[in-house]
């Protein structure tokens, strides 16, 4: 085999990530639902579970996960546009980008599919049980679909999308439309001139949830043609930035404008007390359990915790898969030379956002075998 195949479904927040970098190095790629039956017979039993997206390279490796995608890729060699910039801050910050945009925009993605049912669930309906059964008949295709929304509309009260929390959740997702807006209104991506690690974050949730199905991409065209051409940017392998050429943006100061202030402020406001409310809770809970309880694989969510946002309490899941991103900001935060670390700071401290490099669970977080365990 030459060309490497991405396990994934259109519709998927995850796959939207890994798909999205792997177009922007141009390597021969070939994309599979999981409705195909390969995927049962050759991926499932190496990831373990069902779980996309999935990335089987030309030499047969099998790798599950958005950044473990990425980083595998780095590593070969070849990567024709590095998702980690060069300049040590600007790699700290857009890893702050992958943190928030993968894990902190559920709530927004979650809302916006599974609480429009007029306008979304048709589309969604023959989106999903295509990629999961294609040629299905219609009581298949019924009983297919009811089995995956169910789990997926569950999920979204354990992101903490439930009545209490839509104005709220609509209220910060229209807040940072606009800010993003603004900033791509001046750089084709977050830090400039090429899509970073940060770019992938948020591609994942703005792509398959919040520009494609029917009504937040209605609400994005309208409101936000930026951030929409940046997700259609984000999805080509060229950068699809004809508006820049007449405007030749400002590469370089991206890192610096009061754009990306805004956005760091965003960030502070909206994901900062979950982060700390997650540490504070996963310390607690630690000294708690069995040892065998810590030396297996870890399930997705180890608990529930309540904090407080945007004048709610608000129930969630605890997931340790976000304190293993957290960590990527933290470890490349600790290695910077000093004079690094005052500039990352003068950008951090402004917005409001220096706790995201204090907020430490005592134990870490590592990836083995496809999946989270505690290390020891
Ligand atoms: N950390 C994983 C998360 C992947 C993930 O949650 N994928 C979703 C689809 S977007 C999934 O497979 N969910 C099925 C499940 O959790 O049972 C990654 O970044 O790849």
């Amino acid at each position: 085999m030459t060309h490497w195949i991405l396990y994934g479904m259109p519709g998927s927040l995850y796959t939207a990530k890994a798909r999205s970098y792997l177009r922007k190095q141009g390597l021969p790629l070939e994309e599979r639902a999981p409705g195909d039956r390969r995927f049962t017979t050759e991926i499932v039993p190496v990831t373990g579970r069902w779980i996309i997206p999935v990335l089987q390279t030309p030499s047969g490796e099998i790798v599950q996960d958005g950044t473990d995608i990425i980083d595998h890729v780095e590593q070969t060699g070849l990567a024709t546009r590095s998702a980690y910039p060069t300049e040590p801050v600007a790699k700290v910050v857009s890893l702050i980008f992958e943190l928030f945009g993968g894990e902190g925009l559920l709530r927004p993605a979650m809302h916006y599919r599974w609480n429009f049912d007029g306008d979304n669930l048709p589309f969604l309906e023959r989106d999903f049980v295509n990629a999961l059964f294609p040629g299905a008949d219609a009581e298949t295709r019924a009983g297919v679909f009811a089995r995956s929304s169910g789990l997926m509309r569950k999920a979204a009260a354990g992101f903490g999308v439930t009545p209490d929390s839509f104005a709220q959740v609509e209220a910060s997702y229209l807040d940072l439309l606009d800010r993003l807006d603004a900033h791509f209104a001046v750089y084709p991506y977050l830090l400039g001139d090429s899509p970073t690690i940060g770019d992938y974050g948020l591609i994942a949730p703005l792509h398959a949830h919040l520009s494609r199905d029917p009504h937040p991409s209605m609400l994005m065209k309208q409101r936000a043609l930026h951030v929409w051409r940046w997700v259609e940017r984000m999805t080509t392998r060229d950068d699809d930035a004809p508006e820049f050429l007449a405007q030749s943006p400002p590469v370089g100061t991206a890192l610096s404008s009061p754009t990306l202030a805004a956005l760091l402020a965003f960030v502070a406001e909206d994901y900062l007390p979950e982060v700390d409310a997650m540490v504070g809770w996963l310390n607690a809970w630690l000294p708690e359990q069995p040892a065998d309880r810590l030396a297996g694989p870890m399930d997705r969510s180890v608990g529930r915790m309540t904090f407080p946002w945007r004048g709610l309490d608000l129930t969630v899941m605890v997931m340790p898969y976000r304190i293993w991103l957290l960590q990527r900001v933290q470890d490349a935060a600790d290695g910077l030379a000093p004079t690094e670390q005052q500039a990352l700071e003068a950008l951090l401290a402004p917005a409001g956002l220096s706790g995201l490099l204090t907020a430490r669970v005592a134990r870490r977080v590592v990836r083995r075998d496809q999946r989270e365990w505690w290390a020891a």
